[in-house]
């Protein structure tokens, strides 16, 4: 059984008490390799009254070692962020870096509704904020862009996946929330929505969402996605899309590649989590970034060759009717 290996050096961050808005915790980071920095982007609470979240930035030359900056990268300013900002996901589009974030727009104990928001920055420093991206009532969150560069032979249109919660039912095809694809006309408007991977397995009984942006490889759009058990146990897995057909599944793992085991992910502000949300490759290796217990961010790494001949093996092979 194919699992992520833990860095040594894990937590690789951890809440910073004497900074007001992170205090508490530092969890589910995202990354963006430009070729010369790994960017970072994460999730912070600095109190535990309202459970406000903001969005820290960090950097690092070698996807180990972050410096973080003391400023919060971004803060609730608009109306619908009144309640927070969450889990940002990082992608490049035509040289541009846009970031996808969960906003809570009544508050978060009474009435959650749950949305997700774009903006775009070249900077880190100023965001360009476009707004709600997500279908009125879809309760969606977990949802990631796919990269998309000038002149790309592949895939040259606005592609999401997303985890609409609302969305089930014999008219949607799926009784538990599931992972949907989108294509859009541009890239804040998503319109042709098919149902991608539902929960199958135990680890996944209750939902699954993405976890990282798809990255592409030579054999496919590799994506790397959570499941929640019955228990409440938050564990990673993978699956392998087509990459002129990215509602082509050619591979999905059947156990995760990675479960709750160490303190860290067993004990935080929620117990028993592991919460993928960014990924990069270095040097044929794919690092692989996640939440921990909400509270702290980690790494994972696995040979990149290795786990997409894992997904296009008998082992991941995706039945029929799937
Ligand atoms: C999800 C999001 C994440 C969080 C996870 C586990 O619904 O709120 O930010 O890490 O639950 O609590």
């Amino acid at each position: 059984m194919l699992q992520l290996k833990r860095a040594k050096i894990n937590p690789i961050m951890v809440p910073d008490p004497s900074n007001w808005w992170e205090s508490k915790a530092v969890f589910n980071c995202s990354v963006l390799n430009d070729g010369k920095n790994i960017h970072m982007l994460y999730r912070a609470i600095g109190e535990y009254e309202d459970y406000v979240s903001r969005i820290g930035y960090a950097s690092s030359n070698d996807g180990l070692s972050f410096i973080r900056r003391k400023e919060p990268s971004m803060c609730p300013e608009m109306e619908y962020e009144s309640y927070g900002i969450e889990d940002p996901r990082l992608t490049i589009i035509d040289d541009d870096n846009y970031v996808t974030y969960v906003v809570l727009s009544n508050y978060v104990r009474n009435n959650p509704s749950v949305s997700t928001a774009l903006a775009r920055t070249n900077d880190f420093f100023s965001y360009e904020k476009l707004g709600i991206i997500t279908v009125e009532g879809s309760q969606d969150k977990d949802v990631v862009l796919f990269p998309k560069s000038d002149g790309d032979g592949e895939l040259g249109k606005y592609m999401i996946l997303h985890r609409p919660s609302s969305w089930i039912g014999p008219e949607y095809n799926t009784d538990r929330p599931s992972i949907w694809i989108a294509e859009g006309n541009s890239v804040t408007n998503f319109v042709k929505h098919a149902l991608l991977i539902k929960p199958e397995q135990s680890w996944e009984a209750l939902k699954v969402g993405t976890g990282v942006p798809p990255i592409k490889t030579k054999k496919g759009w590799l994506v790397i996605y959570h499941g929640v058990s019955s228990e409440h146990v938050y564990s990673a897995g993978a699956f392998l899309l087509d990459i002129k057909e990215p509602n082509k599944i050619l591979g999905r793992t059947k156990s995760p590649l990675l479960a709750p085991k160490e303190d860290y992910e067993l004990k935080g502000d929620v117990n028993n989590v592991v919460f993928p949300s960014g990924a990069c490759v270095l040097d044929n290796k794919l690092f692989v970034y996640y939440g921990a217990a909400d509270k702290v961010c980690c790494l994972a790494t696995i040979d990149l060759q290795e786990i997409i001949d894992y997904l296009l093996s008998d082992a991941c092979a995706i039945g029929l009717g799937k």
